[in-house]
């Protein structure tokens, strides 16, 4: 289906010269690959999935597990897979794919357009008999990645049914860390959490997030922004969103990442999953004819 020749098709629409070009990525799947003077990233037309920036000057920001499977119907495994329309198992359907079925499906690419030097990549899916197999609804994606000193997604559901749509979503961004045991995650002190590794049991953050065990959590009702500050690669990340009541916190360990089979051995300590999201209890609820957008905005600094 994505034959060198469709890629090359896609490259010469949309493509812009020495700035953004639709290649071969991994596995044969077409990949946007934006290489500008304040910036470089990657995006997959698989799962809509950015799996690589790099402002100027700065080392790589995102994780990817060297593991990680290219294929259609399989997650990417690091970067910012987008979940949607459920965030996990399905509640009522344990067959159901994990975070729902939109990271495993190819996206159409509308555009690419470069604006002083930041590149903005627009992906969109549409709702058809799989989804609706699925999940039985009616709507458009559209998801823009914009690549520059700071990286920008933005994720807009329109519901164009006639029944109102109610979802989870995330955008489950695995940042690179040099070390996640000595990591520092602020922005949460007093925000509640259930904790997934505990039965969900509901608990309240004290101080600024470290990680010293599997961690997994949902940090409720919280618009705050975060700083994610790693002493060994000595920088901080800057992490603002919108739209977005949830934010998910998460890491294996080393035992969960051993039975993860395409996770990277000790990979899990040079990660942490900070997930803008809307999930449980803050699902979405969008009437018909309406939109809904989720968004981020990253940004970096040394020390
Ligand atoms: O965001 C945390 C989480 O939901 C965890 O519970 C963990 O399973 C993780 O996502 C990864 O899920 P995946 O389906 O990508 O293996």
């Amino acid at each position: 289906m994505h034959n060198v020749a469709n890629i090359s098709a896609l490259n010469h629409r949309l493509g812009i010269l020495r700035i953004a070009e639709v290649v071969e990525g991994n596995g044969g799947l077409p990949r946007v690959r934006v290489t500008t003077d304040g910036a470089a990233g990657d995006i997959y037309l698989h799962g809509a999935h950015v799996t690589s920036w790099r402002p100027k000057d700065a080392e790589e920001v995102l994780f990817l597990s060297d593991r990680s499977r290219w294929q259609d119907g399989t997650a990417i495994r690091g970067g910012v897979p987008i979940c949607f329309p459920w965030f996990g198992g399905k509640a009522d359907d344990p067959k159901a794919l994990a975070h729902g079925f939109v990271r495993t499906k190819s996206w159409q690419l509308e555009s690419i357009e470069n604006s002083g030097g930041c590149v903005a990549v627009c992906m969109s899916t549409d709702s058809d008999e799989v989804t609706r197999r699925w999940w039985p609804a009616d709507f458009r994606l559209t998801y823009r990645a914009s690549f520059g000193s700071k990286l920008k997604l933005d994720l807009e559901l329109q519901n164009t049914g006639s029944e109102p749509l109610r979802f989870e979503e995330a955008l489950h961004a695995y940042f690179r860390v040099g070390d996640v045991r000595s990591a520092l995650l602020t922005g949460l002190d007093s925000v509640h959490y259930l904790d997934k590794t505990d039965l969900y049991r509901e608990k309240v953050q004290h101080g600024d997030v470290q990680i010293s065990a599997e961690t997994d959590r949902v940090y409720l009702a919280t618009q705050n922004a975060l700083t994610l500050s790693d002493s060994v690669m000595r920088r901080r990340v800057s992490i603002r969103k919108w739209n977005s009541l949830t934010t998910v916190v998460w890491n294996p360990w080393m035992e969960k990442s051993e039975a993860i089979s395409d996770f990277d051995d000790g990979g899990w300590s040079e990660m942490l999953c900070v997930e803008t999201s809307n999930v449980l209890g803050y699902a979405v609820e969008v009437e018909p004819g309406q939109s809904h957008s989720l968004g981020v905005l990253i940004e970096v600094s040394s020390f």
